[in-house]
């Protein structure tokens, strides 16, 4: 639902895009970006162990674990059946829409231009993943999408860094970003991980 969307894009600077290829290394990589404050983790269902990592990262306090390149209908059931409290997608589709308005799951649609964010507002949605963030035009495109939807709030994603994170997220339209760089892909090393998320989780939305 709207309000619980609006209130996790608020209670983090930096929503990590996790793609992970083994289901092992849940556990540990959830616990070490908890304990750096990042609590909204994204598992995206890019690999086969997707939905197992949902299930076993959804059992470590603190961790608020979603699903994201939730693509269809079917997508969502099988992550909400993992487990998912929240549905990331890179698009705004009229059927993924009408099943998280459905299952009342916190749901964040992705959007690149106004007719997308259009149809979401169709939709009564006005929270959305600015995707892909730089190569749609950046900051840039992002200020002049803003001008003519001034309730709509973003969490842009796709190519930014720890280094353009600040730039972002002092953009008044910007509540969060997302990214991937807070975990390399690989075996992890939760000490890394823990200390790139204290750095991500201290920078704060403008
Ligand atoms: C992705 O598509 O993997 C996410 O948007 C994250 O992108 P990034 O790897 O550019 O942070
Ligand atoms: C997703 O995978 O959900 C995206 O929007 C791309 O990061």
């Amino acid at each position: 639902d709207l309000t619980s969307i609006d209130a996790l894009m608020r209670s983090v600077a930096v929503i990590p895009v996790l793609v992970i290829e083994d289901a092992a290394h849940a556990v540990p990589i959830a616990e070490a970006l908890v304990a750096g404050g990042l609590t909204a983790l994204e598992v995206t269902l890019r690999t086969p162990a997707a939905l197992d990592v949902i299930r076993a990262m959804a059992t470590v306090e603190g961790a608020v674990v979603g699903a994201g390149t939730v693509l269809n209908p079917r997508d969502l059931d099988a992550a909400l059946a993992a487990g998912a409290e929240f549905i990331v997608s890179p698009g705004l589709t009229d059927p993924l829409t009408d099943a998280a308005k459905a299952n009342g799951v916190p749901y964040l649609p992705g959007v690149a231009n106004a007719a997308d964010i259009m149809r979401g507002l169709d939709h009564g949605l006005d929270r959305f993943k600015f995707f892909p963030a730089e190569a749609a035009g950046g900051l840039k495109a992002l200020k002049a999408l803003s001008a003519p939807f001034g309730q709509v709030r973003f969490c842009p994603t796709g190519g930014i860094t720890a280094a353009s994170a600040p730039q972002w997220l002092a953009e008044p339209a910007v509540l969060c970003v997302g990214g991937s760089w807070v975990v390399k892909p690989g075996a992890p090393d939760t000490a890394a991980i823990r200390a790139a998320a204290e750095a991500a989780s201290g920078l704060r939305a403008g």
